[in-house]
């Protein structure tokens, strides 16, 4: 990944040179390169602000040089960059952004100072790159320097290679849309402080029904917000039911919601789950075994499967689109496997060959690449029976 940070302080960002960012730099798996704005300036003051029309307190920054500096990166050729400009008035930063921009190549900040930039400034880069103002939260700070730190590293260690064990990742915090869980290490007693024993027993079903429980708590307690009726889906309340007539309205729409994601992921229109209808979903009810998930009574996630040689042909794992990251799609997988009969000694399925986040979660759960899926820009993916 490519990263260009403009700022009147380029200093501000010499952190990035230390720790997993620094080391990631060096490595070569990330190439960031930081300007001063004022190269972008001809006078004898290097000046970059100035009053603002209408009257008011403060300077604005002034257009040109920032025109100049964006244009110099821009013409540097493809792909097309997404420009972030930290500002509190931004789409808030959550974990799904660092995740959408962690799936670009080429990242441009411009680090505003003063009382922000020129407003032609951002339809100005308009033209030539994707604009996304981005607030790190509700409060106001000085400058974009700080947020674009954060940004930057929030989406660097998703990068591949950058932090040691990828593992870790799929744990924290807002990954799963839930607060981390307590954690503990040696001594397993502190200051006539203990352990919770479920972490010193081994068994691992239960310390990560615990850990869940935890999160749920702490979610409830700190960010109520994170959760309500049925995003509380948990896993430990749900069941993977027989799909019924009364089901193919909801199932339809869950449908075509969760293949636009997979469409623009993939940028086709040709996937048949995009085209299904509700009469061609309620005829497939009779021919494969369908099973819905209901959460406080939305249906939240459904699976299918038929036997196909000796294979459990599993097919349109979906979970609702704003319940993803819940772990949903893992224990809806799971369930799905347990609907095999007895014939089937593997299990096997299908995606696009650019969904990141399914072909990350089939990878988890144990499932290998098998050669080309059944349709363009497809692959299917196998694992055996245990
Ligand atoms: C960029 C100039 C200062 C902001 C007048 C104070 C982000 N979460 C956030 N809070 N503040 C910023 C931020 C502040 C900035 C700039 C980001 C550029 N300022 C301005 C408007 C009010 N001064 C931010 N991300």
């Amino acid at each position: 990944m490519r990263i260009d940070v403009v700022s009147i302080f380029p200093d501000y960002l010499a952190p990035l040179d230390l720790s997993l960012i620094g080391k990631a730099r060096r490595d070569g798996l990330l190439d960031i390169r930081v300007h001063d704005l004022r190269v972008f300036t001809h006078d004898r003051h290097r000046t970059v602000d100035d009053t603002p029309y209408g009257g008011g307190a403060g300077m604005v920054m002034k257009p040109e040089p920032w025109g100049e500096a964006l244009d110099a990166l821009a013409t540097q050729g493809d792909p097309r960059p997404v420009l972030i400009v930290p500002g509190p008035g931004g789409e808030p930063l959550t974990q799904r952004t660092a995740r959408e921009l962690a799936d670009r190549e080429w990242l441009v900040f411009a680090c505003g100072r003063y009382e922000g930039i020129d407003e032609r400034v951002y339809e100005h880069a308009a033209d030539r790159m994707d604009v996304r103002v981005v607030s790190l939260g509700d409060y106001v700070l000085n400058g974009g320097e700080v947020a674009a730190l954060a940004i930057i590293e929030a989406v660097a260690r998703l990068l591949p290679g950058v932090i040691g064990n990828a593992a870790s990742l799929d744990e924290e915090s807002h990954e799963d849309g839930l607060l981390e869980y307590p954690v503990y290490t040696k001594p397993a007693q502190w200051q006539g402080r203990a352990v919770p024993d479920v972490l010193l027993s081994g068994d691992h079903g239960a310390i990560a029904r615990w850990r869940r429980e935890q999160q749920l708590h702490r979610t409830a307690r700190r960010r109520p917000d994170l959760l309500h009726a049925s995003a509380a889906a948990d896993p430990d309340d749900l069941a993977l039911v027989p799909a019924g007539p009364g089901d193919v309205g909801e199932l339809l729409t869950l449908t075509h919601a969760c293949w636009l994601t997979t469409g623009i992921e993939n940028d086709t229109l040709q996937i048949p789950a995009q085209h299904e209808t509700y009469e061609s979903l309620a005829a497939s009810l009779q021919i494969t075994s369908t099973y819905v998930v209901r959460s406080h009574g939305r249906l939240v996630a459904s699976a299918r499967g038929r036997l196909d040689g000796d294979a459990w042909e599993i097919e349109r794992v979906m979970v609702a689109p704003d319940l993803r990251g819940r772990g949903l799609g893992q224990w809806l997988l799971e369930q799905i496997e347990a609907q095999a009969p007895a014939e089937a000694t593997a299990y096997s399925l299908f995606t696009g060959e650019r969904s990141l986040g399914p072909l990350r979660m089939y990878r988890r759960a144990g499932y290998r690449r098998a050669g080309q899926g059944p349709f363009g820009r497809t692959v299917r993916l196998r694992k055996p029976r245990a």
